[in-house]
């Protein structure tokens, strides 16, 4: 090839490079979800994605995490000691590895045939992304005695790659800036990165990984930090889920072991609770749809389950058939299957859809439990007792639930006498608030565009699920309710426990509370039934909370409505400026009920003014720990959580 053919080579690779990343920015959520809370967390667990890498191909054990602030705004360094991302003179590329590693869309494992490269984000698209979309970015590597270090703006590098320095550690440093220019928020939450980072050295263990937030240094100046760290793995994660939960059986359930060339991890344990809590991974993943992965642990539970409690004899005694439902009750569950190349199916790309692996998870399972079973006897009969249970309080569920579903067939439209429906029938342009009380209702339903708004009064506490039985739920007036306004079943032919959302009613489902303590609390308890009962919905991004203000600040004939403290004390500031005599009058709400129809839909349901607040799962482990929390039995952690989020005038989920 001649200098020219090379140097043309060269200035198209550049191109290609250059339109990699300019995609990148041009349509960010593509690659990273999108561009909220969300997204930009996302940013880290990229980076700190291919730090675990280098941890799971055995080269490092630490990884350290901070969250800066300065001018920039808040910015995040990942640390890691493993061997240094190469830096030597990339003989194609005719740049450093290092270099391509950052600019170079998708280059980031490619560099190491041998590696066992199975983590990486949901969407696998590597550094360069998050270089794409900062400001800044600095990498510093520590690699064969040398320090290297290259700097990027939205990922353009700024120099060639340069030795600035001797070290004798190795490792890779790499902090970000995040580009306010895409990200609709850039302030990083302390409780979300710990929660992801928590769960990373639950799944990868004996890791060590540290959180330090230098945003809030204590009274002495100390930044607060945190290590996350597990030589148990799997068998600790359980432990930490239930920690809220009282527990059943004397010991965690566990196997480890590689089937088909497949490393397998599960851990089990039962709580006394109704409430099943399987967390599904892959490649350090949470697959809230399944897949083949879940299928295997189903079977390999419900085969050895079911063979232990015939051949025990109890069943004898007892006139129910137990099916696999039944040994879900109280249970808690982690699977982690580490795959090469994974299929991700379903709505939100969360399915596995490898058929392989189905098998080695249902071995290691049988395995695990027919083993256990065998060595603690008297744990075996409470699990049995715990199953025959289950099975008669399914069989009564399964008669509540028909006369849910058998209700909206009878009786004429079928729908709820309590539902003021809206006339499109359009799902996707249709609402139904979900409002506090029935005086509330009623302002509602005068407030409304009757065209796509229905309205449907919630009476009171709806039942708290987390701590009833299933049957009870299905027979609770307003949860039956709830199921035939929306048009969602429970029930379809390959899962008689999943959702049937063909025939959802309306797109947008929100939730109207008082903004008060008993609004959050009512808030609470119905977001726990969507949460246990209809996570789909949550998953699709259909259900929402109405934000009602809290002040109506007036002087005159002036009027403006305020939604904190700080805005009242604005709008006081700005109206008192403009006049001489009259006094500035501000009114509290209390509740919804306060408020006549006009006021309700110019501030809360007018969707040209409105906030409205999405509801959404960033870490299924994190939510389930909350609703646990604020719904089971115990008592002092929900008054530590009450205590430490009082300040919020909300709790995000
Ligand atoms: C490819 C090859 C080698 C290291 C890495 C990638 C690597 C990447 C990252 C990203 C963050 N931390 C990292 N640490 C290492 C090294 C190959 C070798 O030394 O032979």
């Amino acid at each position: 090839m001649s200098e020219e053919n090379e140097d043309q080579d060269y200035a198209a690779d550049n191109i290609q490079v250059l339109e990699g990343l300019e995609a990148v920015r041009k349509r960010p959520a593509m690659y990273i979800g999108d561009v909220g809370t969300k997204g930009l967390h996302h940013l880290v667990y990229e980076v700190v994605d291919n730090s675990i890498d280098e941890a799971l191909a055995g080269h490092c054990d630490t990884i350290d995490v901070f969250v800066h602030t300065g001018e920039e705004g808040e910015s995040i360094t990942v640390k890691d000691n493993g061997r240094g991302i190469p830096t030597a003179m990339h003989t194609k590329e005719k740049r450093s590895a290092l270099e391509v590693v950052m600019t170079v869309l998708h280059a980031g494992g490619k560099f190491d045939k041998d590696s066992y490269k199975v983590s990486g984000g949901l969407h696998g698209v590597g550094v360069s992304c998050v270089n794409a979309l900062s400001k800044d970015l600095k990498a510093v590597v520590h690699r064969g005695g040398k320090v290297f270090e290259q700097e990027y703006k939205i990922g353009k590098p700024q120099y060639d790659v340069r030795e600035i320095g001797t070290t004798d550690v190795t490792g890779t440093y790499v902090t970000f800036v995040p580009d306010d220019s895409i990200f609709e928020v850039t302030n990083f939450n302390y409780d979300t990165l710990a929660a992801r980072l928590r769960e990373l050295a639950f799944l990868n263990k004996g890791i060590r990984i540290t959180l330090t937030d230098e945003r809030f240094p204590d009274d002495d100046g100390k930044f607060p930090t945190e290590l996350f760290h597990s030589e148990g793995g799997l068998r600790e994660f359980a432990l930490y889920l239930d920690r809220n939960r009282e527990t059943l059986i004397t010991d965690v359930i566990y196997f480890e072991g590689e089937k088909d060339g497949i490393p397998v991890e599960v851990a089990m344990t039962y709580n006394t609770s109704y409430t099943e809590n399987i967390q599904a991974y892959v490649n350090n993943i949470n697959t809230h749809e399944g897949g083949t992965h879940l299928s295997g642990f189903r079977r390999g539970l419900t085969n050895t389950l079911k063979k232990y409690a015939t051949e025990s004899g109890m069943l004898t005694r007892e006139k129910v058939e137990i099916e696999g439902d039944d040994f879900r009750e109280g249970l808690t569950a982690i699977v982690s299957v580490k795959v090469q190349e994974p299929q991700f199916e379903g709505q939100t790309k969360t399915k596995l859809g490898n058929r392989e692996v189905t098998a080695p998870v249902s071995q290691g399972v049988s395995e695990m439990l027919a083993n256990y079973l065998e060595e603690h006897p008297n744990d075996a009969k409470t699990i049995v007792q715990k199953v025959i249970l289950a099975a008669k309080a399914r069989q009564a569920a399964k008669k509540a639930r028909e006369m849910v579903q058998r209700k909206s067939v009878m009786t004429g439209s079928g729908l709820p006498g309590k539902l003021a429906d809206c006339s499109s029938k359009d799902p996707a342009e249709c609402e139904i608030y979900l409002v506090e009380g029935d005086s509330a209702g009623g302002t509602a339903k005068q407030g409304r565009d009757r065209m796509f708004q229905a309205i449907m009064p919630l009476r009171g506490k709806i039942l708290n699920v987390e701590k009833a039985m299933q049957h009870k739920i299905f027979e609770n007036e307003e949860i039956k309710n709830i199921y035939t306004a929306l048009g969602v079943r429970v029930g379809t032919e390959e899962d008689p426990r999943a959702l049937n959302t063909e025939k959802l009613r309306y797109h947008k489902v929100i939730i109207m509370c008082d903004a008060d303590v008993d609004g959050s609390h009512i808030e609470t308890l119905i977001l726990t039934f969507f949460f246990r009962y209809m996570k789909e919905l949550i998953e699709m991004g259909y259900i929402y909370i109405a934000t009602p203000p809290l002040y109506l600040v007036k002087k005159g004939a002036k009027a403006e409505y305020a939604w904190d403290d700080n805005q009242r004390d604005v709008l006081i500031q700005k109206m008192k400026g403009s006049g001489t005599d009259s006094s500035v009058n501000v009114q509290r709400y209390k509740g919804l009920g306060e408020m006549n129809a006009e006021q309700l839909w110019d501030t809360t349901m007018n969707p040209e003014f409105r906030t409205l607040r999405q509801v959404t799962i960033d870490n299924a482990v994190q939510c389930d720990q909350i609703f646990s929390m604020l719904m089971g039995d115990e008592v002092p952690p929900r008054r530590e959580f009450i205590e430490k989020n009082a300040k919020y005038a909300n709790i995000d989920i």
